[in-house]
């Protein structure tokens, strides 16, 4: 299966933070997208985010791809204190594939597509670099981007290739 993953950090050093999941993901990857400047979503009185998205193919179940996740934000000692606050390294499972068949899921544990990507410009605009047909819950990539508000896609800029 083909998994769209969306990273992020906005603690410690972010860099090598997501250079871990990379390094993680390296004999799975499939594409990469630049690293991107984005500022903070929901809750606004914290630093800055660095966001990417990748582009995985990897065996098994989804539940099993979940937990390898969680490893990676459970080994940079992420502390879950504040929803949408600060955090050392988030792993977003953003969608599930079969071929072009689009996994939906209700799971509270894995929900699929994840619930808040169609609207988030840090999620939407790097998959959109490495994914120019992408294809989320029925609509294209690139149409959810037209819909964003301007001032969300200004604030995504890309500082520099993995
Ligand atoms: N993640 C959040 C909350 N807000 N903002 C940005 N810019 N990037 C994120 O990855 C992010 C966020 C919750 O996961
Ligand atoms: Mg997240
Ligand atoms: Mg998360």
């Amino acid at each position: 299966m083909r998994a769209v993953l969306s990273i992020g950090s906005n603690m410690d050093d972010r860099y090598a933070l997501l250079q871990g999941v990379i390094d993680e993901f390296r004999d799975d990857l499939v594409a990469v997208s630049s690293i991107y400047a984005t500022p903070p979503w929901g809750v606004e009185d914290q630093d800055e985010f660095l966001n990417a998205v990748l582009v995985v193919d990897v065996d098994g179940i989804p539940i099993e791809l979940l937990r390898r996740c969680q490893k990676l934000e459970n080994d940079a000692e992420r502390v879950r204190t504040r929803k949408w606050g600060p955090r050392t390294l988030d792993v977003d499972i953003v969608q599930i594939r079969n071929g072009a068949q689009e996994l939906l899921s209700e799971d509270p544990v894995l929900t699929l597509p994840h619930p808040w990507a169609w609207q988030r410009a840090f999620v939407l605009i790097p998959w959109l670099e490495i994914e120019p047909d992408a294809v989320l819950h029925g609509t294209t990539v690139a149409a959810l981007v037209e819909n964003l508000d301007p001032t969300d896609i200004e604030g995504v800029t890309k500082v520099r290739e993995f």
